[in-house]
């Protein structure tokens, strides 16, 4: 079959995955059907934290992306609205949908009880109103779910990949790998995968759960680049995740925010990679009855590490980083054991993109040309989760 003949629906196509997913699918010739309902727009909005770079709505994106790819439709769909998407997949019925329809943010869900309850009602809505649409209308449908590597939180063992085998008083099972959330983002993403796990055992679904660490970089397509298609990047407080915050902070002159030790470690991935990994992921169905769970990163880092990578990195472009040490406004472990495994999408032939200072000064230099854009007031933290 040619790609041409897959269909293939992103979910929450306007986000910081879905619009480098958008273009680099388009790219590849498949039969592409956005969905998006602005949401993650309105809340930056709303929250006074608008992204670094001002990026075209879908509606112009589109006829961008029609030069090359004619199969390609935008609806503007809350996934939220089970009739609305019903209608919709009905009449696509696609292969594959690949699910980013979420609002990401630990910090929002964590700001009061009106965001953790539009955190874990959008975010559990849009995946049961998937599972519905797909069992009702094609249950051959291939489900890619992003969820993350926060769902396992940090264990004193080792994290595998999805599932531990348990031997307890001379008999042995598998069972999914126990979750432990320390935000009610990572919440919503653990009762997701729970509810993937279960209408895959009830209904014979096939889905793809991808436990993605935090996302950093830039997409960079020469299409992309020519065209205005490329991605937000957020920076603050509430929708900026580390690395890209600390690359922001340095070129702002603004020492880096290090929450608490700096001990934390967490899983990083590039924004490169997370392409090459859904692509993978399409490559790649489970088949009938399968959950296939992968751990979507490529290095493991502490934030007192990466706030040295980039110091160092930035030294070459005459940039002196300063890092700065905050009280942890967030709940989390300091210090902790974390070894992860991420062996599966490199089996499936992920070719990681390291953190090497080339690639910092590749983002910096990115973040540099929207240095006036920079808003100083929405760096620090404002959201304390105690
Ligand atoms: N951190 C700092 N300083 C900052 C920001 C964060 O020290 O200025 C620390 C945090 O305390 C945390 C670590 O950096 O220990 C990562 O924080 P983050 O904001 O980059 O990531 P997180 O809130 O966990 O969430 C992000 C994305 C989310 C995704 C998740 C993957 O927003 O959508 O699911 O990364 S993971 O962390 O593996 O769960």
């Amino acid at each position: 079959m040619t790609n041409k003949n897959i269909k293939i629906m992103i979910l929450g196509a306007d986000g910081y995955l879905g619009v480098p997913l958008s273009v680099d699918l388009a790219l590849k010739g498949f039969n592409l059907t956005l969905i998006d309902n602005y949401v993650k727009r309105k809340l930056s909005a709303k929250y006074l934290r608008q992204p670094l770079n001002k990026i075209n709505k879908i509606e112009t994106r589109v006829k961008q992306l029609e030069k090359i790819n004619k199969n390609i439709t935008f609806s503007n769909i809350d996934c939220r609205d089970s009739n609305r998407f019903d209608q919709i997949f009905k009449k696509v019925k696609p292969d594959i949908v690949v699910h980013f329809a979420e609002i990401p943010s630990a910090p929002y869900s964590m700001l009061g009880t009106d965001e953790g309850w539009n955190t874990l009602n959008n975010n559990l809505k849009s995946t049961y109103n998937l599972i519905s649409s797909v069992k009702k209308h094609n249950k051959d449908c291939h489900i890619i779910k992003l969820g993350t590597m926060g769902e396992y939180g940090t264990p004193n063992i080792d994290i595998e990949e999805g599932w531990l085998d348990i031997h307890h008083r001379g008999r042995k099972d598998k069972f999914l790998y126990p979750r432990q959330g320390s935000s009610l983002y990572h919440m919503s993403k653990i009762m997701d995968t729970d509810l993937l796990w279960f209408n895959v055992r009830m209904h014979g679904l096939q889905v793809t759960d991808l436990m993605q660490g935090p996302v950093y970089g830039i997409h960079t397509s020469e299409f992309a680049k020519d065209n205005h298609l490329e991605t937000s990047f957020a920076y603050d407080d509430i929708f900026g995740t580390v690395l890209n915050r600390f690359i922001v902070q340095a070129i702002a002159n603004i020492p880096l925010t290090v929450y608490g030790s700096g001990s934390q470690i967490r899983g990083y991935i590039n924004l490169k990679d997370t392409l090459q990994c859904i692509n993978l992921a399409i490559q790649n169905p489970p088949g009938k009855d399968k959950l296939s769970i992968y751990n979507q990163f490529t290095e493991q880092f502490s934030v007192n590490e990466l706030s040295k990578i980039v110091k160092n990195a930035l030294k070459y472009i005459n940039i002196d980083v300063k890092i700065n040490h905050l009280d942890n406004p967030r709940v989390e472990s300091e210090k902790h054991y974390y070894n992860a495994d991420n062996k599966g999408m490199k089996k499936l032939g992920l070719k990681p993109t390291l953190l090497t200072k080339d690639t910092i000064i590749e983002i910096a230099e990115y973040v540099i040309k929207y240095k006036k854009r920079i808003n100083k007031k929405i760096i620090q933290p404002k959201i304390n989760w105690k």
